[in-house]
Protein backbone atom coordinates (compact mmCIF):
# COMPACT_ATOMS: atom_id res chain seq x y z
CA UNK A 1 0.00 0.00 0.00
CA UNK A 2 1.29 3.85 -0.75
CA UNK A 3 1.70 6.26 1.54
CA UNK A 4 -1.34 7.93 -0.37
CA UNK A 5 -3.58 5.61 -0.27
CA UNK A 6 -3.02 5.10 3.70
CA UNK A 7 -3.41 8.68 4.41
CA UNK A 8 -6.38 8.23 2.46
CA UNK A 9 -8.20 5.46 4.56
CA UNK A 10 -6.83 7.07 7.59
CA UNK A 11 -9.10 10.28 6.64
CA UNK A 12 -11.61 8.96 4.26
CA UNK A 13 -10.22 10.04 1.05
CA UNK A 14 -11.20 7.67 -1.24
CA UNK A 15 -12.12 9.21 -4.58
CA UNK A 16 -14.76 11.48 -4.64
CA UNK A 17 -16.12 13.27 -7.43
CA UNK A 18 -18.14 16.20 -5.66
CA UNK A 19 -14.95 16.69 -3.68
CA UNK A 20 -12.79 17.34 -6.50
CA UNK A 21 -10.36 14.43 -5.66
CA UNK A 22 -8.43 12.54 -8.32
CA UNK A 23 -11.02 9.75 -9.48
CA UNK A 24 -8.61 7.21 -11.44
CA UNK A 25 -8.91 6.57 -15.43
CA UNK A 26 -10.42 10.24 -15.37
CA UNK A 27 -9.88 13.51 -15.94
CA UNK A 28 -9.91 16.33 -13.74
CA UNK A 29 -13.40 17.63 -12.54
CA UNK A 30 -11.72 21.00 -13.43
CA UNK A 31 -11.26 19.60 -17.06
CA UNK A 32 -12.62 21.69 -20.23
CA UNK A 33 -13.46 20.04 -23.37
CA UNK A 34 -13.16 21.24 -27.31
CA UNK A 35 -16.24 19.63 -28.85
CA UNK A 36 -15.62 17.43 -32.09
CA UNK A 37 -17.42 15.49 -34.55
CA UNK A 38 -17.73 12.39 -31.88
CA UNK A 39 -17.88 11.88 -28.33
CA UNK A 40 -14.61 10.62 -27.00
CA UNK A 41 -13.97 8.46 -24.42
CA UNK A 42 -12.52 10.45 -21.88
CA UNK A 43 -15.72 12.93 -22.22
CA UNK A 44 -18.14 10.05 -21.80
CA UNK A 45 -16.32 8.62 -18.69
CA UNK A 46 -16.09 12.38 -16.94
CA UNK A 47 -19.64 12.45 -17.85
CA UNK A 48 -20.47 9.10 -16.01
CA UNK A 49 -18.76 10.21 -13.29
CA UNK A 50 -18.93 13.89 -12.44
CA UNK A 51 -22.77 14.40 -14.80
CA UNK A 52 -21.65 17.04 -16.35
CA UNK A 53 -19.45 18.30 -19.36
CA UNK A 54 -18.19 22.00 -20.06
CA UNK A 55 -16.91 22.81 -23.75
CA UNK A 56 -15.05 26.13 -24.93
CA UNK A 57 -15.70 28.04 -27.69
CA UNK A 58 -19.30 26.28 -29.10
CA UNK A 59 -20.97 28.93 -30.67
CA UNK A 60 -19.17 32.00 -32.58
CA UNK A 61 -19.52 35.21 -30.83
CA UNK A 62 -21.29 35.74 -33.67
CA UNK A 63 -24.12 32.97 -33.36
CA UNK A 64 -23.91 34.79 -29.77
CA UNK A 65 -24.84 37.81 -30.72
CA UNK A 66 -27.77 36.87 -32.38
CA UNK A 67 -28.98 34.79 -29.12
CA UNK A 68 -28.91 37.85 -27.54
CA UNK A 69 -30.43 39.99 -29.77
CA UNK A 70 -33.00 37.25 -30.71
CA UNK A 71 -33.49 36.99 -26.74
CA UNK A 72 -34.35 41.43 -26.40
CA UNK A 73 -36.53 41.00 -29.56
CA UNK A 74 -38.79 38.45 -28.42
CA UNK A 75 -39.06 40.28 -25.02
CA UNK A 76 -40.02 43.69 -26.65
CA UNK A 77 -43.25 41.51 -28.68
CA UNK A 78 -44.10 40.06 -25.32
CA UNK A 79 -43.96 43.49 -23.54
CA UNK A 80 -46.17 44.67 -26.24
CA UNK A 81 -48.45 41.80 -26.10
CA UNK A 82 -48.33 41.93 -22.25
CA UNK A 83 -48.18 38.50 -22.69
CA UNK A 84 -48.06 36.61 -19.31
CA UNK A 85 -46.94 33.16 -20.13
CA UNK A 86 -46.15 30.65 -22.78
CA UNK A 87 -48.12 27.34 -23.19
CA UNK A 88 -48.89 27.46 -19.47
CA UNK A 89 -45.58 28.92 -18.19
CA UNK A 90 -45.42 31.89 -16.48
CA UNK A 91 -43.23 34.53 -17.70
CA UNK A 92 -40.68 35.99 -15.23
CA UNK A 93 -41.53 39.64 -15.41
CA UNK A 94 -39.06 41.95 -13.56
CA UNK A 95 -36.27 44.49 -14.24
CA UNK A 96 -33.24 44.48 -16.86
CA UNK A 97 -29.95 45.19 -15.72
CA UNK A 98 -31.20 49.08 -16.88
CA UNK A 99 -34.06 48.89 -14.71
CA UNK A 100 -36.60 49.01 -17.23
CA UNK A 101 -39.12 45.86 -17.75
CA UNK A 102 -37.74 43.12 -18.80
CA UNK A 103 -38.70 38.60 -18.71
CA UNK A 104 -36.16 37.42 -16.71
CA UNK A 105 -36.88 33.96 -17.43
CA UNK A 106 -38.61 33.07 -21.50
CA UNK A 107 -39.84 29.62 -22.14
CA UNK A 108 -40.38 28.13 -25.31
CA UNK A 109 -38.37 30.67 -27.21
CA UNK A 110 -37.59 28.24 -30.37
CA UNK A 111 -41.25 28.35 -31.23
CA UNK A 112 -40.98 32.70 -31.37
CA UNK A 113 -37.57 32.14 -33.21
CA UNK A 114 -36.47 30.06 -36.21
CA UNK A 115 -32.90 31.28 -35.84
CA UNK A 116 -33.10 29.47 -32.20
CA UNK A 117 -34.98 26.85 -33.37
CA UNK A 118 -32.60 25.94 -36.22
CA UNK A 119 -29.10 26.58 -33.65
CA UNK A 120 -30.56 24.17 -31.01
CA UNK A 121 -30.52 21.30 -33.69
CA UNK A 122 -27.52 21.99 -35.39
CA UNK A 123 -25.09 19.81 -36.80
CA UNK A 124 -22.29 20.09 -34.59
CA UNK A 125 -24.94 18.88 -31.26
CA UNK A 126 -25.07 15.82 -32.96
CA UNK A 127 -22.47 14.04 -30.94
CA UNK A 128 -23.89 15.78 -27.80
CA UNK A 129 -27.45 13.90 -28.35
CA UNK A 130 -25.90 10.74 -29.14
CA UNK A 131 -25.17 10.83 -25.48
CA UNK A 132 -28.35 10.62 -24.32
CA UNK A 133 -29.30 7.43 -26.55
CA UNK A 134 -30.67 6.64 -29.70
CA UNK A 135 -34.48 7.82 -29.75
CA UNK A 136 -33.14 11.30 -28.30
CA UNK A 137 -35.02 14.49 -29.71
CA UNK A 138 -34.26 18.07 -28.42
CA UNK A 139 -37.32 18.87 -26.02
CA UNK A 140 -38.12 22.07 -27.67
CA UNK A 141 -41.92 21.89 -27.31
CA UNK A 142 -41.68 20.03 -23.97
CA UNK A 143 -41.37 21.10 -20.48
CA UNK A 144 -40.32 24.79 -20.82
CA UNK A 145 -38.56 24.39 -24.26
CA UNK A 146 -35.65 26.60 -25.07
CA UNK A 147 -35.51 28.84 -21.88
CA UNK A 148 -33.76 32.08 -22.35
CA UNK A 149 -32.62 33.79 -18.72
CA UNK A 150 -31.71 37.35 -17.41
CA UNK A 151 -29.99 37.74 -14.03
CA UNK A 152 -29.63 40.75 -13.05
CA UNK A 153 -28.81 41.62 -9.13
CA UNK A 154 -30.67 45.20 -9.10
CA UNK A 155 -33.86 46.74 -7.25
CA UNK A 156 -36.76 45.01 -8.48
CA UNK A 157 -35.12 42.12 -10.09
CA UNK A 158 -37.53 38.39 -9.75
CA UNK A 159 -34.43 36.53 -10.73
CA UNK A 160 -30.74 37.73 -9.32
CA UNK A 161 -30.18 34.25 -8.72
CA UNK A 162 -31.63 30.83 -8.48
CA UNK A 163 -31.71 28.31 -5.65
CA UNK A 164 -30.58 24.21 -5.60
CA UNK A 165 -32.39 21.97 -7.49
CA UNK A 166 -32.27 18.90 -9.95
CA UNK A 167 -33.86 20.00 -13.10
CA UNK A 168 -35.62 16.04 -13.00
CA UNK A 169 -37.89 17.64 -10.23
CA UNK A 170 -40.99 17.77 -12.24
CA UNK A 171 -40.30 14.15 -12.84
CA UNK A 172 -40.40 13.42 -9.00
CA UNK A 173 -44.28 15.16 -8.90
CA UNK A 174 -45.57 11.97 -10.82
CA UNK A 175 -43.34 9.83 -8.42
CA UNK A 176 -41.37 8.36 -11.13
CA UNK A 177 -37.79 8.71 -11.15
CA UNK A 178 -36.72 11.06 -14.18
CA UNK A 179 -37.05 10.13 -17.91
CA UNK A 180 -33.08 10.04 -18.87
CA UNK A 181 -32.21 13.77 -19.90
CA UNK A 182 -29.26 16.01 -20.77
CA UNK A 183 -29.59 19.61 -20.37
CA UNK A 184 -28.49 21.74 -23.06
CA UNK A 185 -26.80 25.09 -21.48
CA UNK A 186 -25.23 27.18 -23.64
CA UNK A 187 -23.55 30.44 -21.92
CA UNK A 188 -23.94 33.88 -23.46
CA UNK A 189 -21.59 36.06 -21.09
CA UNK A 190 -18.27 36.23 -19.59
CA UNK A 191 -19.15 34.74 -16.39
CA UNK A 192 -16.20 34.20 -13.55
CA UNK A 193 -16.32 33.22 -9.27
CA UNK A 194 -17.71 37.22 -8.50
CA UNK A 195 -20.13 37.12 -11.22
CA UNK A 196 -22.10 34.39 -9.10
CA UNK A 197 -22.77 31.98 -11.99
CA UNK A 198 -23.20 28.27 -12.39
CA UNK A 199 -22.58 25.97 -9.46
CA UNK A 200 -23.25 21.96 -9.34
CA UNK A 201 -22.34 19.77 -7.10
CA UNK A 202 -19.69 16.82 -9.51
CA UNK A 203 -21.26 13.27 -8.84
CA UNK A 204 -24.82 14.15 -7.26
CA UNK A 205 -26.24 12.44 -10.90
CA UNK A 206 -25.76 9.00 -9.32
CA UNK A 207 -27.65 9.45 -6.25
CA UNK A 208 -31.23 7.60 -5.80
CA UNK A 209 -34.85 9.08 -5.75
CA UNK A 210 -34.77 10.31 -2.01
CA UNK A 211 -31.33 12.05 -2.17
CA UNK A 212 -32.57 14.08 -5.46
CA UNK A 213 -35.62 14.98 -3.41
CA UNK A 214 -34.39 15.69 -0.30
CA UNK A 215 -30.87 16.87 -0.24
CA UNK A 216 -31.72 20.31 -0.17
CA UNK A 217 -34.58 21.98 -0.21
CA UNK A 218 -35.58 22.72 -3.79
CA UNK A 219 -35.04 26.05 -5.20
CA UNK A 220 -35.49 28.11 -1.92
CA UNK A 221 -31.97 27.02 -0.76
CA UNK A 222 -28.88 28.87 -1.47
CA UNK A 223 -26.17 28.82 0.26
CA UNK A 224 -22.68 27.58 -0.62
CA UNK A 225 -21.84 23.91 -0.72
CA UNK A 226 -18.26 22.61 0.48
CA UNK A 227 -18.27 20.69 -2.60
CA UNK A 228 -20.10 22.70 -5.36
CA UNK A 229 -18.08 23.43 -8.44
CA UNK A 230 -17.96 26.89 -9.82
CA UNK A 231 -17.91 27.32 -13.64
CA UNK A 232 -16.42 29.94 -15.33
CA UNK A 233 -17.71 30.57 -18.76
CA UNK A 234 -16.79 32.90 -21.70
CA UNK A 235 -19.74 33.62 -24.24
CA UNK A 236 -20.41 30.58 -26.81
CA UNK A 237 -19.04 28.07 -24.05
CA UNK A 238 -21.51 25.09 -23.43
CA UNK A 239 -22.38 23.07 -20.72
CA UNK A 240 -24.20 20.19 -20.55
CA UNK A 241 -25.61 18.37 -17.24
CA UNK A 242 -27.58 15.50 -16.23
CA UNK A 243 -31.01 15.85 -15.58
CA UNK A 244 -30.28 14.19 -11.90
CA UNK A 245 -27.47 16.26 -10.75
CA UNK A 246 -27.91 19.00 -8.01
CA UNK A 247 -26.89 22.70 -9.10
CA UNK A 248 -27.70 26.66 -9.07
CA UNK A 249 -26.82 30.11 -9.62
CA UNK A 250 -24.87 32.65 -7.70
CA UNK A 251 -25.88 35.86 -6.66
CA UNK A 252 -23.55 38.09 -8.41
CA UNK A 253 -20.76 40.67 -6.08
CA UNK A 254 -22.06 43.50 -9.11
CA UNK A 255 -24.95 45.18 -9.41
CA UNK A 256 -27.01 46.92 -12.87
CA UNK A 257 -25.88 45.91 -16.00
CA UNK A 258 -22.25 44.29 -14.22
CA UNK A 259 -24.13 41.85 -13.26
CA UNK A 260 -26.10 40.34 -16.45
CA UNK A 261 -26.03 37.21 -16.98
CA UNK A 262 -27.60 35.20 -19.80
CA UNK A 263 -27.88 31.51 -20.48
CA UNK A 264 -29.61 29.30 -22.58
CA UNK A 265 -30.92 26.00 -22.36
CA UNK A 266 -32.98 23.31 -23.81
CA UNK A 267 -33.67 19.73 -22.48
CA UNK A 268 -32.10 16.56 -24.92
CA UNK A 269 -34.65 13.93 -23.73
CA UNK A 270 -35.98 10.40 -24.19
CA UNK A 271 -39.00 9.05 -22.98
CA UNK A 272 -42.80 9.85 -23.95
CA UNK A 273 -43.05 12.47 -26.36
CA UNK A 274 -45.18 15.28 -24.33
CA UNK A 275 -45.38 18.50 -26.23
CA UNK A 276 -46.53 21.45 -24.94
CA UNK A 277 -49.72 23.71 -26.61
CA UNK A 278 -51.11 27.12 -25.95
CA UNK A 279 -53.84 24.82 -23.90
CA UNK A 280 -51.79 23.58 -21.52
CA UNK A 281 -52.13 24.31 -17.51
CA UNK A 282 -49.43 26.07 -15.21
CA UNK A 283 -47.66 23.15 -13.70
CA UNK A 284 -47.89 23.43 -9.40
CA UNK A 285 -44.25 24.48 -8.74
CA UNK A 286 -44.49 27.46 -11.40
CA UNK A 287 -47.99 28.37 -9.59
CA UNK A 288 -45.68 28.28 -6.40
CA UNK A 289 -42.94 30.79 -7.69
CA UNK A 290 -45.32 32.92 -9.85
CA UNK A 291 -46.87 33.78 -6.20
CA UNK A 292 -43.10 34.07 -4.08
CA UNK A 293 -42.16 36.44 -7.21
CA UNK A 294 -45.58 38.47 -6.39
CA UNK A 295 -45.04 38.32 -2.74
CA UNK A 296 -41.22 39.90 -4.01
CA UNK A 297 -43.19 43.03 -6.27
CA UNK A 298 -42.65 41.03 -9.63
CA UNK A 299 -45.68 39.98 -12.00
O1 LIG B 1 -28.64 29.63 -15.95
C1 LIG B 1 -28.09 28.57 -15.68
O2 LIG B 1 -26.90 28.36 -15.94
C2 LIG B 1 -28.85 27.46 -15.01
C3 LIG B 1 -30.31 27.49 -15.25
C4 LIG B 1 -30.99 26.32 -14.64
O3 LIG B 1 -30.42 25.57 -13.91
C5 LIG B 1 -32.38 26.03 -14.97
O4 LIG B 1 -33.05 26.86 -15.63
O5 LIG B 1 -32.87 24.96 -14.61
FE1 LIG C 1 -31.44 23.73 -13.74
Amino acid sequence: MTECEVQAIVEGDTPDPGRGLPVPGVLPVTTKFELGATITQDQSRFLDTYGFLHFKGVATLEEVEILRAEQDRIQAEWFAEGRESVFGIPLFWGKGGDGMPAVQRMPFTSVFSPFIRDFVRDERFLPIQSLVGKDVRVGDEEKDGVVMNRYVNVPGSVYPRLGWHTDGLRDLFYLRMPQQMLNFGLHLDRITEEDGGLRLIPGTHTQGFLSMLFRKPHFVYHRRDKKELMVATDPGDLTVHDGRLWHRVGLSTKTGMASLRRSMYVPYMTGPFEPKSPDSKTPLYHRWARWLRRLKGGR
